[in-house]
């Protein structure tokens, strides 16, 4: 089996499991391996998330959710989402969308690689980081 390879940016390390999860087995997936699901603080680290992606098309759950407070996005490091890259169109969820993933390529370029609230139920790739 290949060994984990972990990419650099900045001062976190991410990694992509070869899976679809929900967005708590994701998250449970990435303690498992040591990490978390992947928080996003930046452009910069939003891009470098983008790039490593291996399926164009899939929509990928990244470490927020605003499951504790509607409207309020909370990282699984219990910090408060303060970079925000959401469409016109998003987050349009409320309380039926409480998990934070970033659009596929599929979507139109207004949309594509940018944030987006969708059902934590729902089974997409995602992205872990550790330290
Ligand atoms: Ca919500
Ligand atoms: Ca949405």
């Amino acid at each position: 089996m290949r060994d984990k390879i972990w990419r650099k940016h900045e001062f976190s390390f991410y990694f992509e499991p070869n899976k679809n999860a929900s967005w708590q087995s994701a998250q449970a997936e990435c303690i498992t391996i040591g990490g978390r699901l992947a928080t996003i603080r930046n452009q910069q680290a939003l891009d470098f998330v983008n790039s490593m992606r291996t399926v164009p098309h899939a929509n990928y759950w990244i470490g927020a959710s605003d499951l504790e407070t509607e409207g309020i996005f909370k990282y699984v490091t219990g910090e408060i989402v303060a970079f925000f890259n959401f469409p016109d169109t998003e987050p349009n969820g409320e309380t039926q969308e409480n998990c934070m993933q970033i659009f596929g390529i599929h979507k139109d370029v207004t949309e594509r690689d940018k944030m987006n609230d969708n059902k934590c139920d729902e089974e997409h790739r995602f992205i872990c980081e550790r330290n």
